[in-house]
């Protein structure tokens, strides 16, 4: 289709889907609140305003939602069309908050950036202000509706992307809000905690709960040994809250940042995602047997297994028993590590460094205490780190590498591709295969056909003579279609689904760029991430769970084997719902 933009004649494919996807094709930057492309195209924020020109008169239009046709004329940039946008900014700022300086998203509002790129140096116009209590009553989100600009992206992504649906408008007016129904405190609603609405809130309406504070003060006092341990996906996407690419590995410095903020032990979440590769091999190999339920569905991701519990109730008996990698870690802190080092487990605080704020959620769940202790005390978003680090006047960039603690700080390729989506059933099968065969499956430790980030994949693999069908999900929207398919009677040996698209490298808790506002974008950005995984993976000398020194020695100082009684108590789980 050609259209003429500020008087150039410029061509695009005939399913542009609208204006703004026409101009910012060609190199046109037209600012946006409410759109996000192949998601949410709404109209209702107006500050895509162009003219376009019709009979010879021009008219204000929103781009998001005006349709591309042939001979169209469209203007972008007229003293109009600035002025109307920045009156309807004004008139959004008029009603909000406008406590810059100590809000969460400080620096990385879109509104704020907005205000800035759009020359916003006075409003000039006084609101109404809602003045509604912030919810905070959840462990994982806060929703503070002052400053909800209603631009619905936050119901777009739970609905479209994730397929839970728990935000609409409520009230009507100005009193309008975009909240569970009933206003209900998202814990009341069918939330499953997994962060992707407050990865596209342009603002701090949806924001993580934060727990530097209580971290900061739990390494201030005498009296605590402040254990730390970090997930697979944040030593490559911390780099990116101190200006690095999406896909920087930066282990060493992550470890050195951990040290110097005052941390008494550093431990990697891969440990123990290790640890969890043997248990739930073996775990599969008995199901396989006829020793509990088939297909066996992973259980590391909490979002899934919350939607499971709310969506699929029939099938939580399917779930791995497994406590996930950071509830291992953390019960094993609590229990071996305390043991072997006559420490008092209450002195230990365990902290979890997640990308993932249903990591909140599961830390905080009844099941995740042994022996009477909670499992993990506080888990901070990468986000939250990355505000401590620069709380303490650290120089990220410049920091030279470290090691993690021994022990519980060793780990293999095959724990740390649990960050992306497949890399939970490739570590489990290279174990399963081994373990049952007795050596590595011959040419084939890559599993190609579960990598990527297309929405389901499927495969088939042969352990022990009989040949097992395999399928990965990520995304609840994804985990709905392959789970219908189960209840639909098709037949699956192993299953994993991660909650957040792309896995815990898209996850709820990951620095936030506004290069999300495009699908494509943010697709690219979870595939650096991934794709940094693989390399680390690739990189290592061992690449096979069970190899793991420290998980062997593990086994053979403490729990004898996997599945022993003693395994059960402390890293297993049965959900109460
Ligand atoms: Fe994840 Fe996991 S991979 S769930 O995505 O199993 O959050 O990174 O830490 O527990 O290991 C998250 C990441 C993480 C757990 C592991």
């Amino acid at each position: 289709v050609s259209l003429w933009i500020n008087n150039q004649e410029v061509t695009v494919p005939a399913n542009t889907p609208n204006l703004l996807e026409a101009a910012r094709a060609t190199g046109i930057e037209i600012p946006s609140l409410c759109y996000l492309q192949d998601i949410n195209a709404a109209g209702s924020c107006r500050i895509c305003l162009v003219e376009v020109e019709s009979g010879g008169r021009r008219s204000l239009q929103a781009s998001c939602v005006y349709p591309v046709q042939e001979g169209l004329k469209v203007f972008t940039n007229t003293p109009r069309v600035r002025r109307a946008r920045k009156r309807m900014l004004e008139l959004l700022l008029s009603e909000h908050d406008l406590d810059c300086v100590n809000c969460i998203k400080n620096r990385n509002c879109e509104l704020q950036k907005l205000a800035d790129d759009l020359g916003v140096r006075k409003i000039r116009l006084t609101g109404e202000r809602l003045n509604l209590p912030i919810q905070n009553k959840n462990p994982f989100i806060v929703r503070d509706y002052n400053k909800c600009i209603k631009c619905r992206r936050c119901e777009a992504i739970c609905k479209k992307v994730q397929g839970v649906n728990v935000y609409s408008a409520q009230k009507r007016g100005f009193n309008t809000v975009i909240a569970p129904a009933f206003m209900h405190d998202l814990t009341e609603s069918d939330c499953i905690a997994c962060g992707q609405c407050l990865q596209y809130c342009p603002t701090a309406a949806l924001a993580e709960r934060e727990y530097f504070q209580d971290v900061w003060d739990a390494i201030e006092d005498p009296q605590k040994i402040v254990v730390v341990q970090t997930a697979p996906a944040a030593q490559v996407s911390i780099g990116e809250m101190f200006g690095m690419s999406p896909g920087t590995i930066v282990t060493g410095k992550m470890v050195s940042a951990l040290r110097r903020i005052g941390f008494d032990y550093v431990f990697s979440t891969v440990f123990a995602a290790d640890l969890t590769v043997v248990e739930e091999a073996n775990e599969l190999l008995e199901r396989l047997k006829g020793n509990g339920k088939l297909p066996l569905i992973s259980s590391c991701s909490p979002g899934w297994v919350r939607y499971c519990e709310k969506f699929f109730p029939e099938y939580v008996d399917n779930l791995s028993s497994c406590k996930s990698p950071q509830e291992m870690l953390g019960a094993l802190v609590k229990t071996y590590f305390a043991e072997k080092n006559h420490f008092d487990p209450e002195k230990l605080v365990v902290v979890a460094v997640m990308p993932c704020t249903a990591k909140k959620f599961e830390a905080a769940r009844p099941e995740m205490v042994t022996r009477g202790t909670r499992d993990v005390d506080y888990v901070l978003t990468v986000r939250e780190l990355g505000r401590m680090i620069r709380e303490a006047g650290i120089k990220f960039a410049s920091l030279p590498d470290n090691d993690f603690d021994d022990s519980l700080g060793i780990s293999t390729g095959a724990g740390t591709i649990f960050g992306t989506t497949g890399g939970v059933m490739e570590a489990a099968i290279r174990t399963a295969f081994a373990l049952v065969e007795g050596s590595e499956m011959p040419g084939r430790i890559d599993f190609k056909d579960l990598r990527g980030m297309k929405g389901t994949k499927e495969a088939t693999v042969q352990i022990g003579g009989q040949t097992l069908r395999i399928a990965v999900a990520h995304g609840t929207r994804n985990a709905r279609r392959l789970m219908e398919r189960v209840k639909a009677g098709e037949k699956f040996h192993f299953i994993e689904i991660m909650g957040c698209p792309g896995g815990c490298v898209g996850g709820g808790g990951q620095p936030i760029s506004i290069e999300q506002r495009s699908r494509k974008k943010s697709e690219e950005l979870r595939r650096q991430r991934a794709q940094a995984l693989y390399s680390i993976d690739i990189n290592k000398k061992i690449r096979l769970a069970h190899e793991n020194p420290a998980v062997k020695e593990l086994y053979k100082q403490y729990l004898d084997h996997p599945l022993s009684k003693k395994a059960k108590e402390i890293l297993h789980v049965k959900y109460k719902q």
